[in-house]
């Protein structure tokens, strides 16, 4: 393997030649799958040059011949990276012949086999493992596709577009055809082959055209479709009512597969999808599950205006669509469950996650200016901060400001590659707003700190409030410049009220949205009798850290009192940090642990309120330890676990009967359904079962024994199992885990549960449970959910283990690295990724990551290891 090369953005050109018709004729065999391809090639006029040649991208293909209009054609030149034809005239059909072989791909790019089944994975790169062409997103093609294989062991053929033709053929072989109206790029081309049945259903469009919704899966996950199909006809409703989006072709197709690098994909008509994000029923998926389910079904639907529809002009534009798509998928989720809820939730995420991305050696801006290998970029950055930033447009104009916009982007771009600049352009003409100073959120990279300060003047009656804004350096950008920046905020009384605004004599209402655009700048609140309390980012209306110090009254008021459901977790979360800190203070000044009354009133307070048992879970859940390790600029590692486990298990203890009362309460004894108020209850029920078990008692054991034997529904079932299997003494999880196994050995998706359990044990054992269970017959190194349940778990969500002193969680990681680097780099990419993280570690850990990031480096590395690998010992 040869020293990878870095793409640049700037080096951006249009391709020398358009390709307008695909004609492709897949001859589905397991060793030797052969691909015809003639493409109606035209020069663009975009690329005036005379002669250029064309440069078609091909990997991993045998070449068998070449014609050009008709007749074989021999002025090419293989290259490594594919294929250069000279001399061509300006318009062509090239035919090719090539020959790939599914069975020997296991890196699950372009065609290859899942469970028995042929499928594709084409984005970013994996058409030009199919057949050479112009692997870009900014050619779009229409394209017709043939296929033909075995008819009894591959009796569905699907692909893109419409049905237009199918018959049988000698040799018990079979074939179809299907032709895509619209032209598309070739990275959402898709085709699938197997023993596969359907769950169907139909939805009619806004504008009255039936479409027929087909699930395709295994015959054993009949039964697990139902949830998908009625979450995409939601999501199809939604994007007609909210966006006026309507789908456009007769037919939606999804096909379910085990084996998938990542959570689901859009091609166009026939989305893939791993099967954790597309089958759920009540026995076997917990409501997270089903969650992710409706959110991944709706994502993927939402695609096809942003991203099919209008497209891409290059990989760098990748935010486009995820950072929309994303943001459209959020909105849709918080339209069908609890609003703040769903905010809540989102922000954990971005707060741990891309923030940890964004202080580390991969940071990268939401449009970053080069990459090595474009799958190493499918990051929270792009996806999750990139939909930070379309959120904060739609708070800047206004939501029917946004919305015009959005229908402008739609109409002006249809069947385009286009870019951010694109996007936000049509923003900044429906509102009229100079957007570009806020464009500098797409360029840098690194998260802003906000700091707050505050003066009240008693004698003028005013409030004056200050923010500083500052962005750290990250790799490749050492000086910033401020952003702008939305802070939605109001004032709250002594009560918790919400006061009147005033600004330079402005009466705003209770809640507005100040624009942040200097590194400093002042605002003065008028006609305040008292000094306020600001409630500030409200609903997390920037993806920014906040250094706001408060009270601890000033907190309780909030988390008790503020009107924005955000504010009063986040003033939980940050009660729960400052009792936390001076718990690690306490442990590394070796005195002894103290609990801060203020955590302990908190609670008391918390647990007597029910009115909304959802909020409740969230608010009685402690900030996670990868979260209060974002805290820190050197992280103790030990003294957080030892401070979080000691503060969850003294109001567990403090707060026994009040848990305990409540979990009866909301143990409804109902059967299963999918009611928000039950959705709610078991989520409150499991938060107090998980405060029961902390404290080891016998009977919070057999009440977690119990609700293990007595669940109708993996919710109940799973969090029982986890109480239980997560308690220090190994032996009382030992008999669920046995009954488990024996009861859902057969279920690859609940055996995913299975593994993740076992190695989040905040315990020494932890790490010997992984290797055993590495050997067990359901764990395969091929299957990426397999990887991700028993490796990801482990080093991502135990961090206690995985940086265990003597460094063998490290050693783990990286010994999982080598040999995923060969069977699937791109997984490999991303499993090491919690090595990278060892800016903030103590020296002996620093090393001890580093050491292990160089023997993976002191291998020959596909181009996706090495790039991440490099960054992070640069
Ligand atoms: N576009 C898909 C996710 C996806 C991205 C890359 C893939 O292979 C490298 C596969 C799927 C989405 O956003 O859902
Ligand atoms: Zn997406």
């Amino acid at each position: 393997m040869s020293q990878p090369s870095t793409i640049h953005l700037k080096d951006y050109l249009p391709p020398a030649f358009l390709i307008d018709q695909v004609e492709l004729d897949v001859d589905l065999h397991l060793e030797n799958t052969r691909v015809v391809s003639r493409l109606h090639l035209r020069r663009n006029p975009q690329r005036p040059e005379p002669g250029l040649p064309l440069e078609l991208h091909g990997q991993e293909l045998t070449l068998h011949s070449i014609q050009v209009n008709g007749a074989p054609f021999s002025d090419y030149q293989l290259t490594e990276s594919g294929i250069t034809l000279h001399h061509l005239p300006d318009q062509a059909v090239l035919e090719t012949q090539v020959e790939i072989s599914p069975a020997q791909n296991t890196a699950l790019e372009g065609l290859y086999i899942s469970g028995g089944h042929f499928c594709t994975q084409c984005e970013a790169e994996g058409f030009r493992r199919i057949t050479y062409y112009l692997d870009r997103p900014d050619v779009l093609a229409r394209f017709r596709t043939r296929i033909s294989a075995d008819a009894a062991r591959y009796p569905v053929l699907l692909s893109n577009g419409n049905l237009i033709e199918q018959g049988q053929l000698e040799g018990g072989r079979h074939f179809v055809c299907w032709e895509d109206p619209f032209p598309k790029p070739a990275y959402l081309f898709a085709l699938v082959g197997g023993q596969l049945h359907a769950v169907k259903d139909q939805f009619t469009t806004l504008s009255g055209r039936k479409v027929a919704l087909e699930l395709w899966v295994e015959e054993e996950n009949l039964h697990k479709g139902q949830h998908a199909l009625t979450s995409l006809k939601k999501a199809m409703q939604w994007d007609e009512t909210v966006y006026g989006r309507e789908y456009d072709l007769d037919i939606y197709m999804i096909v379910a597969v085990n084996d998938f690098n990542m959570g689901a994909m859009e091609n166009k008509g026939l989305n893939i999808f791993n099967s954790a994000c597309v089958l759920a029923d009540p026995k076997s998926a917990t409501d997270r599950a089903f969650h992710r389910v409706e959110s991944v079904v709706a994502h993927e639907y939402f695609h096809n205006w942003s991203g099919n529809r209008v497209t891409c002009r290059d990989w760098f534009q990748l935010s486009l669509k995820e950072g929309f798509t994303v943001f459209r998928d959020q909105q849709f989720s918080a339209d069908q469950h609890s609003a703040a809820v769903e905010r809540i939730q989102n922000v954990a995420l971005l707060r741990t996650a891309q923030f940890a991305e964004d202080a580390g050696p991969t940071a990268h801006p939401v449009r970053p200016e080069s990459y090595i290998e474009i799958n190493n970029f499918y990051t929270l950055t792009i996806y999750e901060k990139g939909a930070e930033i379309v959120r904060m447009l739609a708070e800047l104009l206004g939501w029917p400001t946004f919305r015009r916009g959005s229908d402008l982007y739609f109409e002006r771009f249809d069947g385009q590659a286009v870019t951010i600049e694109d996007f936000v352009a049509c923003m900044a003409e429906v509102s009229g707003q100079d957007l570009s100073q806020f464009m500098r959120w797409y360029h840098q990279a690194g998260t802003p700190q906000l700091r707050v300060e505050r003066h009240y003047d008693p004698a003028a009656r005013t409030f004056t409030l200050t923010l500083h804004q500052q962005t750290p350096p990250t790799p490749g950008q050492s000086d910033k410049q401020p952003l702008l920046i939305p802070v939605k905020l109001g004032l709250l009384d002594a009560q918790g009220q919400d006061l009147p605004l005033i600004l330079k004599g402005e009466a705003l209402g209770d809640e507005t949205v100040i624009h942040l655009r200097e590194a400093s700048q002042s605002w003065v609140f008028e006609q305040l009798d008292a000094a306020p309390l600001p409630s500030l980012l409200r609903g997390f209306s920037a993806p920014v850290k906040l250094d706001y110090p408060r009270t601890d009254a000033e907190l309780a008021l909030q988390l008790t009192q503020d009107s924005d459901g955000f504010n009063r977790w986040e003033a939980g979360q940050k009660l729960a940090l400052n009792a936390i800190d001076a718990l690690i203070q306490q442990q590394q000044q070796g005195q002894d642990l103290q609990l801060h009354p203020s955590l302990v009133s908190a609670f008391a307070a918390l647990l007597q309120d029910h009115q909304d048992p959802m909020m409740l879970a969230e608010l009685l859940q402690l900030p996670s330890e990868a979260y209060i390790a974002e805290q820190y600029a050197c992280v103790d590692i030990d003294a957080i676990h030892i401070a979080r486990d000691y503060a969850r298990k003294m109001l567990a203890t403090r707060f026994y009967d009040a848990f305990l009362a409540l979990y009866q309460r909301f143990d409804l004894q109902a059967p299963w359904s999918a009611e928000p108020e039950q959705l709610a209850a078991r989520q409150l029920k499991n938060t107090c079962l998980a405060y029961l078990v902390a404290t080891e008692s016998e009977a919070a054991f057999t009440l977690a024994q119990q609700q293990f034997e007595q669940a109708d529904n993996m919710t109940d079932q799973l969090a029982a199992l986890t109480a239980l299997a997560h308690a220090e003494d190994p032996a009382q999880g030992q008999a669920a885990l046995r009954a488990f196994e024996q009861r859902w050995q057969q279920d690859a998706l609940v055996m995913d549960s299975w593994f993740s359990v076992q190695v989040t044990r905040p315990y020494a054992d932890a790490l010997d449970r992984l290797h055993q269970l590495k050997t067990h017959p359901a764990f395969s190194m091929k299957n990426p959910n397999k990887v991700r349940a028993l490796l990801g778990a482990f080093c991502q969500q135990n961090p206690s283990r995985f940086h265990r002193r003597d460094g063998a969680g490290y050693a783990a990681l990286a010994d999982a690295v080598i040999e995923l680097n060969q069977l699937n780099p791109q997984i490999a990419a991303r499993l090491v990724l919690p090595l990278t993280r060892h800016q903030r570690m103590d020296d002996h850990r620093k090393a001890q990551m580093k050491a292990e990031l160089q023997r993976i480096q002191d291998q020959p590395l596909s181009p996706d290891v090495y790039e991440v690998v490099s960054k992070a010992l640069a």
